[in-house]
């Protein structure tokens, strides 16, 4: 056997360890009393839309009773609920943001 086909794979040869990470939906829940003009800016704010874009999502959530903020990684979507939800709370808004796997 040579030395060619004795010889460990190189690291570009090896199978790939690393994955895309996993992918988590950061969602918002329609309820009746928060303001629409506050999850507008909560969109913009917080998922970086467009005024127009917020309001259209805020339309969806309040005529769908849910929708997306935005995808992201298990951390950067655990962070956006979190803030999300002390925003809400510092502003007295039952407003609800969840996250689910992809
Ligand atoms: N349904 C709320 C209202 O009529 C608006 C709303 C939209 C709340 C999206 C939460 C999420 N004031």
């Amino acid at each position: 056997m040579s030395r060619t086909e004795r010889r460990r794979n190189t690291v570009l040869e090896r199978e790939p360890r690393v994955q895309e990470p996993r992918m988590y939906r950061v969602v918002l829940l329609n309820d009746d009393y928060t303001p629409m003009d506050y999850v507008v800016h909560v969109l913009e704010q917080y998922f970086l839309k467009t005024h127009a874009e917020a309001v259209e999502v805020m339309l969806h959530i309040h005529e769908r009773g849910k929708g997306l903020g935005g995808t992201y990684p298990y951390d950067m979507a655990e962070t956006k609920v979190a803030l999300v939800t002390a925003d809400a709370q510092q502003h007295q808004h039952p407003l609800r943001c969840i996250m689910e796997k992809e």
